[in-house]
């Protein structure tokens, strides 16, 4: 079921890495202008909008599109002990992680009273999205909402799709969590309609536009975050989920082929690529592979997604080009299970996972870091998602009239060659007889 390609003895590019494992092709262009165009619609018609296209893409009719704050007291005192018990788990750890990485305020004093200072700021208001389409996320309500939160965020709205099953209603369990959260904005509402909703407001609902919108989603999600972007902030794309695991001889084949398949588990289009210098694991990993994947519940989508294009093993020469060809691929999901491993040579990834005891599955609910991360090949210039991605970096600049004096001359020679002579006046003027205070220079 999964295939392998053998890359040893051929000395290959990155691009040419790359290429050997193409990722499912969603077709991109298309959902942008589906996208594009629902979203168009939200934003002319509002309420009337999301109503049609939740019967049409939902099957839902007459239900609340802003979730009545009883339907969430509701959903908290009927969410599983068990559950309840897990999730706090997680919010707990993902909380003290997202608390600790928050960057700190930096002062630089270029020379007495010349300070400019970073400070972060945080989004005022934001949109988080959480799916409900083939798969039901609670867990991704702590990993939207947890980092907002901790970075300050002052208004947070929920939305994801309502459920047939559930009279319309978002799913109880998300619901739940939200509530557990203290997150009592939350809409059901979902695919690029809720998108185009955040991101636009819905005045006969009371919703209010959004500064930034994250969250994991459908390619029309995706799409619709590419529609939006401009308007509001956006998290990167967090479509499809990857894992690629670059291993030796060393390595564990069972764990690698549950790991494997654990992701595989998502969804048809997931990506599970093995790279790695021993012939004797990949033999072993695929023998392990088939009994297990077949014996697993969603048997179906796990074989459809190892037997695609985007799914392999790849056998290389050495560590060398196994670290070149995860760079170039720049999966969602980096594991590896290596005798020395060297996590810091892997710069592209949305997450890396070091040694046998770290699975992505560890990642996905209790690790303490996030699971909303870039897919794609968005890692190699985005990341995942964090308190800085609902913080911006401001400058504060402030200067006392020494320190000025110290770069006038500099500044009136550069407005000067850049002809913008009020520039150089500006400063100028600070030093006018008529300005100039006892202490000045
Ligand atoms: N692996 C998914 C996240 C997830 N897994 C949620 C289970 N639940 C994308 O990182
Ligand atoms: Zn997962």
């Amino acid at each position: 079921m999964l295939r392998t390609i053998d890359l040893r003895g051929r000395a290959l590019t990155p691009a040419e890495l790359l290429a050997t494992v193409p990722r499912a092709t969603a077709a991109r262009e298309e959902a942008f202008a589906t996208a594009a165009h629902i979203v168009d619609d939200v934003a002319a018609r509002g309420e009337a909008a999301l109503r049609e296209q939740a019967e049409r893409f939902d099957g839902a009719v007459g239900h609340d599109i802003r979730v009545p704050a009883s339907h969430l007291d509701e959903a908290l005192e009927a969410l599983d002990p068990a559950v309840r018990t897990a999730l706090e788990q997680a919010i707990a750890r993902v909380r003290e992680a997202s608390a600790a990485q928050v960057p700190a305020p930096v002062v630089t004093e270029l020379s007495p009273g010349a300070r400019v200072l970073q400070r972060w700021q945080p989004v005022r208001r934001v949109g988080l999205y959480v799916p409900g389409g083939k798969a039901v996320y609670p867990s991704s309500v702590v990993m939207n909402v947890v980092p907002a939160q901790v970075a300050g965020v002052a208004e947070i709205a929920l939305t994801s799709p309502p459920q047939r099953e559930f009279g319309g209603r978002v799913h109880p369990v998300i619901l739940g969590a939200a509530k557990l959260l203290g997150v009592t904005e939350v809409y059901a509402m979902g695919g690029a309609g809720a998108i185009g909703a955040l991101a636009h407001g819905v005045p006969d609902l009371g919703l209010a536009p959004v500064d930034v919108v994250t969250g994991p989603g459908n390619n029309f999600v995706a799409a619709a975050k590419r529609a939006v972007a401009g308007l509001v902030g956006t998290d990167a794309e967090a479509g499809a989920t990857e894992i690629l695991i670059v291993a030796d001889d060393s390595a564990d084949p069972r764990l690698v082929a549950a790991d494997l398949i654990s992701q595989a588990e998502h969804d048809e289009q997931a990506s599970a690529v093995l790279v790695t210098t021993s012939e004797r694991l990949a033999e072993d990993v695929r023998a392990a592979i088939g009994p297990r994947a077949a014996a697993t519940r969603h048997a179906e989508r796990v074989a459809a997604a190892l037997a695609g294009p985007q799914s392999a093993v790849v056998l290389v020469d050495d560590l060398a080009t196994a670290t070149a060809f995860s760079n170039a691929y720049a999966p969602e999901h980096l594991e590896l299970h290596l005798e020395d491993p060297r996590a810091e040579d892997f710069v592209h990834a949305g997450a890396v996972f070091v040694g046998p005891d770290s699975p992505v599955s560890l990642g996905d609910y209790l690790a303490g870091s996030n699971h909303v991360l870039p897919t794609g090949g968005q890692a190699r210039y985005s990341s995942g998602l964090s308190a800085a991605t609902f913080l911006r970096p401001q400058q504060v600049i402030e200067y006392e009239r020494a320190a000025l004096a110290e770069v006038r001359d500099a500044i009136v020679t550069l407005a000067e060659a850049e002809a913008l002579p009020a520039h150089g006046e500006a400063v100028t003027a600070r030093f006018d007889a008529a300005s100039a205070s006892p202490a000045g220079a």
